[in-house]
């Protein structure tokens, strides 16, 4: 298996740990697949070595179009996940982005230094507004990056967990907090410059029914998607009727055989085989009986976090508990960032 680009090793010795921070939008009922091993198995490893910061992001969630009920639902639950996957509130800082108004603050004051064409060429808004079309696409998806930018460097975080597809957003957040660095001077930098933290063999897992195109939660079909808390009967319907190719072999070749080389990626990350024991595993067998045995490492893999999720929503009391504490942490290292900021740019302040 192949190592995240980011430079350190969670086996390194580690004296004060250095600090991660991701989020994720509860822009569905369920994560997939995708969120999970290319973005939310890393969050769960990181959480020992590192000072973990995760955030529920319902801000970005906005720019979709929602219903208040659902949105309340859904970001309850999407919260609820990450604890049943493994982030453990004891060892990482867990909160909701909105109740920490810092990152619209700082939002703001990074916009005030981000050129309407560097905004322009993010690929995602590119993609999402093509596929809205003009009247449909709102003013928060253009600045989207800018507001992810603001809720990392708010953290002073080291490394960014995240899939393939938020390197250009990672890349535009280091550019604006070397800007904001370069522009500002003070006698040390406001800013941590973050780098990505995108395990290669992982960092994009793609729609069963489409190959090559990425698993997503704005899908038009929900039915490549495997989503986290989906019944077991769904998962194994979804994966035995996975598009792959008119060959017989299990072999590795995104090339030549997407389809067959998605369920492999699948497969490894959730045994931790690499493609040459899979291959080996499954000579001579048929692509049935392999799609079987994926979705049962699936299965198995999610049931337990299906039943520890609901377990959470039956006592909100709890779960509001454990998101008022890691707010409460998180608007602390936010308001101290969003001061020094302030303070480079010469904003008066109270105090
Ligand atoms: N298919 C994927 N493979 C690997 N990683 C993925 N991620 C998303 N899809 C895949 C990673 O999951 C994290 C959280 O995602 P998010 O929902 O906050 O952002 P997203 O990229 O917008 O997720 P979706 O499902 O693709 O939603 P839509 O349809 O709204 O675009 C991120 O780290 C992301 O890289």
């Amino acid at each position: 298996m192949d190592q995240p680009e980011s430079d350190f090793s969670g086996s390194e010795i580690i004296l004060s740990k250095p600090r991660v921070l991701s989020g994720i939008q509860p822009t569905h009922d369920s994560f997939h697949l995708g969120n999970y091993l290319g973005a939310l198995k890393q969050w769960v490893q990181l959480q020992d070595s590192h000072d973990a910061f995760y955030c529920v992001v319902d801000l970005h969630a906005l720019t979709v179009e929602t219903d208040p009920k659902n949105f309340k639902h859904r970001t309850l639950v999407s919260a609820a996940q990450l604890i049943a996957l493994g982030i453990d509130p004891n060892k990482s800082t867990l909160f909701i982005q909105s109740q920490v108004p810092a990152h619209n603050q700082l939002a703001w004051v990074l916009e005030c230094i981000t050129g309407f064409g560097e905004a322009s060429r993010m690929t995602q808004f590119k993609d999402k507004s093509q596929k809205a079309g003009s009247d449909r696409t709102v003013v928060g998806l253009f600045t989207y990056p800018i507001l992810q930018a603001a809720d990392i460097l708010l953290y002073q975080a080291e490394f960014v967990p995240v899939g393939e597809d938020q390197r250009q957003h990672i890349e535009l957040t280091r550019d604006l907090g070397q800007r904001f660095n370069n522009t500002f001077k003070t006698s040390r930098p406001v800013f941590k410059i973050p780098q990505p933290h995108i395990v290669k063999s992982i960092a994009k897992i793609n729609d069963l029914q489409e190959p090559t195109a990425k698993m997503s939660k704005s899908s038009a079909s929900m039915s490549g998607v495997v989503e986290m808390l989906e019944p077991a009967d769904s998962i194994m319907k979804k994966f035995k009727s996975a598009v792959t190719d008119a060959g017989k072999e299990i072999k590795f070749s995104e090339k030549d055989k997407a389809g067959i080389s998605n369920l492999i990626t699948i497969y490894s990350a959730l045994t931790g085989k690499t493609h040459d024991q899979i291959e080996q595993e499954f000579a001579g067998k048929g692509y049935g009986d392999f799609k079987i045995k994926v979705a049962e490492v699936v299965i198995e893999t999610f049931a337990p976090i299906r039943t520890k999720t609901n377990d959470l929503l039956s006592d909100p009391a709890e779960l509001s508990k454990i998101l008022k504490a890691g707010s409460a942490k998180a608007n602390q290292v936010a308001n101290q960032t969003l001061s020094d900021a302030y303070a480079a740019l010469g904003v008066v302040q109270n105090g």
